[in-house]
């Protein structure tokens, strides 16, 4: 039985890939922080406590800033794949909280790939490292492919930039099988709550519900290149099952507005928005047409607030998936109108939860 440790176990990648991976038929071995509140609602459906006869599925206490902790796991476990998601992923975020981001994000990498090589495991233990399209940052060229140069524009980009470029020198100096799956933004119904598709799917849902009133989000304009987590954890997979340590983009090859996206969301449950201005330089958003929903018309119902807006932006991202596509033979599923319908399908229903909980006193 292969043995993989997956950091990052409670994010929206680390669950879907656990759960991919159990599947497959691997021991999993996931790291997770102390919190002082339950931080597994999203792998707690394949969660198996430790009296469980013959387990597969094991967490460990750890952090990406703690060399000791991350080494004792790796030599525990002896695992033949570590699939390294765990990161302050917040882009703007990592703006607040720089050094921290650095330290989990970039030297967070180069404590995994130093455990791994002084236990003696580099010809046992593959390496995936979670980079990302904001390494391109600034559009240098589009579509971006393996070889498109980076510029990064955020500190969480920067630390990746490092951690990028260190997996690439473990793998040439030590011969490590060490990659990157460079990937491109992969959403679900399990995202994080501040990114911008599920803050618009949640805000759809409640806004649609009565539960909310106005949307607030920054930049509309910027561009993004968005598909399924599912099929982004394949590759993830795909990539580490290969004869030689390559590093691979994983992208849709389209790119949508965070304006089309906050349309698309909204058509979803059958409400059209329209400008509330004359043109888009007003920004702020009517309800048009109201679908089944007991919503006004003229209701502003979008807004921008420049506190969304981040010192640096990244305008443009459309990521060239034909390496992934030829050797991989990866292929996304999911296209944008599936995902869009999935995630606010699925926090319609949370929110009619709990609309049903608070109307009935429970
Ligand atoms: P999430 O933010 O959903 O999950 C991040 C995970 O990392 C959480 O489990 C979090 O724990 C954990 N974590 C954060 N800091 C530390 C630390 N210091 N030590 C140990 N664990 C830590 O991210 P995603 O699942 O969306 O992304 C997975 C990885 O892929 C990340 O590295 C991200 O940067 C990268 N990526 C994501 C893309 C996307 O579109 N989703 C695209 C390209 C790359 P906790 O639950 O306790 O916060
Ligand atoms: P991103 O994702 O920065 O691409 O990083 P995010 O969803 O945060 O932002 C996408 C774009 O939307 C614009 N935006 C807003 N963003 C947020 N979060 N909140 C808002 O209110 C808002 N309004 C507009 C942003 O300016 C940006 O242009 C994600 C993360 O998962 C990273 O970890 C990963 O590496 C990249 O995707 C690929």
């Amino acid at each position: 039985m292969k043995k993989a440790i997956v950091t990052g176990i409670t994010g929206q990648d680390g669950a879907y890939l656990a759960e991919f991976l159990l599947n497959k038929g691997y021991e999993v071995h996931g790291i997770k922080r102390r919190s002082s509140l339950f931080n597994t609602q999203r792998i707690d459906h394949i969660y198996e406590d430790s009296h469980t006869p013959h387990r597969h599925f094991h967490l460990h206490y750890g952090d990406l800033t703690d060399s000791s902790n991350l080494i004792r796991i790796i030599q525990e476990v002896q695992p033949d794949e570590i699939y390294n998601l765990a990161a302050m992923s917040h882009v703007h975020v990592s703006f607040e909280e720089p050094e921290y981001t650095a330290n989990a994000d970039g030297i967070g990498t180069l404590r995994i790939l130093e455990a791994v090589r002084l236990l003696g495991l580099i010809n046992k233990t593959k390496i995936y490292q979670a980079s990302t399209s904001e390494l391109y940052g600034l559009v240098q060229a589009v579509p971006q492919s393996e070889t498109t140069p980076f510029y990064p524009r955020s500190p969480y980009a920067v630390a990746k930039l490092y951690a990028y470029w260190i997996t690439v020198n473990y793998r040439e100096a030590y011969n490590m099988y060490a990659c990157n799956g460079i990937l491109f933004n992969h959403e679900s119904p399990q995202r994080g709550e501040t990114f911008v598709t599920r803050k618009i799917t949640r805000a759809t849902a409640k806004i649609a519900l009565g539960m909310d009133n106005c949307l607030y989000l920054g930049n509309l304009d910027a561009k993004r290149d968005w598909g399924h987590a599912k099929d982004y954890i394949e590759g993830m997979y795909l990539i580490l099952q290969q004869e030689k340590p390559e590093d691979f983009v994983l992208a849709t090859g389209i790119t949508t507005t965070i304006r089309d996206f906050v349309k698309m969301s909204f058509a979803e449950l059958g409400i059209e928005l329209g400008f509330r201005g004359k043109d888009e330089a007003e920004e702020g958003y009517v309800v048009k047409n109201i679908g089944e929903y007991e919503l006004e018309t003229g209701k502003i119902v979008v807004k921008v607030d420049p506190k969304y807006y981040r010192p640096t932006e990244v305008d443009l991202l459309i990521g060239d998936p034909t390496k992934a596509m030829t050797q991989l033979g990866w292929k996304p599923k999911y296209n944008l109108a599936a995902l869009v319908k999935e995630m606010v399908a699925s926090d319609v229903s949370l929110f009619k939860k709990e609309l049903y909980i608070k109307e009935s006193g429970l």
